[in-house]
């Protein structure tokens, strides 16, 4: 047997010129825990492999067991639940959507925006930026839509444009795990018959499996 340096292999196993973030080496987690960890590590650096990420959160198999702490509804509307701060680099938050409930459209305030389904079937709408140097009421344009099953996983940012998210089930509600970084508490929403804006501030429903208490999400209710 032929015995490498230390130098030549790290502690992954890797050799020397391999990525630590090349999706081809991917270990799946076997939990929530396990991926929440891989995902602190691959957040910590500068860049964003954003395939990586992609095929991480691919790799990982929903299990009810790992989530149903985090997993609250309302009647009204879609709550969001904090599950991870990622050491400040991103916020992981779930999901829950109750049958025919959906999300205004909406930008992502620059930031990187992953989402997997951990249980139903969530539709993206997706849409053209409304023409910013008009005052002019245009229709928002539908580029693409796609509904993605359990464990399926998509990628957004601002540069592919803007969204709708909704669970167009009238029969079971849906659970995504979604990943925004770095972390943001506002975002635009547009009305899709005139291209008009505002901004909203965004909260949680839950932090870590606990309600947020009252009065924490200030007075104003969130709109995004
Ligand atoms: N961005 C929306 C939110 O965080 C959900 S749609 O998926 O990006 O409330
Ligand atoms: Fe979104």
């Amino acid at each position: 047997m032929t015995h490498q340096s230390l130098t030549d292999v790290n502690m992954n196993g890797m050799e020397k010129g391999q990525e630590f973030d090349d999706e081809e080496l991917i270990v799946p987690p076997k939990n929530l825990d396990e991926l929440c960890i891989e995902l602190r590590k691959v957040f910590a650096k500068d860049r964003v492999n954003v395939e990586y990420v992609k095929a991480l959160l691919s790799s990982y198999r929903s299990n009810p067991r790992d989530w149903r702490k985090y997993a609250k509804f309302d009647p009204h509307r879609y709550t969001r639940n904090l599950v991870d701060e990622g050491n400040g680099k991103f916020n992981l938050m779930l999901l829950c959507w109750n049958e025919s409930q959906g999300s205004s459209i909406h930008d992502h305030a620059d930031a990187h925006c992953f989402v997997k389904i951990l249980h139903g079937n969530l539709t993206e709408t997706l849409f053209d930026w409304p023409k910013s140097d008009s005052e002019e009421e245009t229709q928002l344009r539908v580029k693409q839509v796609n509904t993605f099953p359990k464990d399926g996983v998509t990628y957004i940012c601002d540069d592919m444009g803007i969204h709708r998210m909704e669970n167009t089930s009238h029969t079971d509600n849906c659970v995504s795990l979604h990943l925004y970084s770095p972390p943001f508490q506002s975002c635009q929403t547009f009305d899709q018959n005139t291209g008009h804006r505002n901004t909203v501030k965004m909260t949680f429903w839950s932090k870590y499996g606990q309600r947020t208490p009252f009065g924490e999400n200030e007075s104003t209710p969130e709109n995004n």
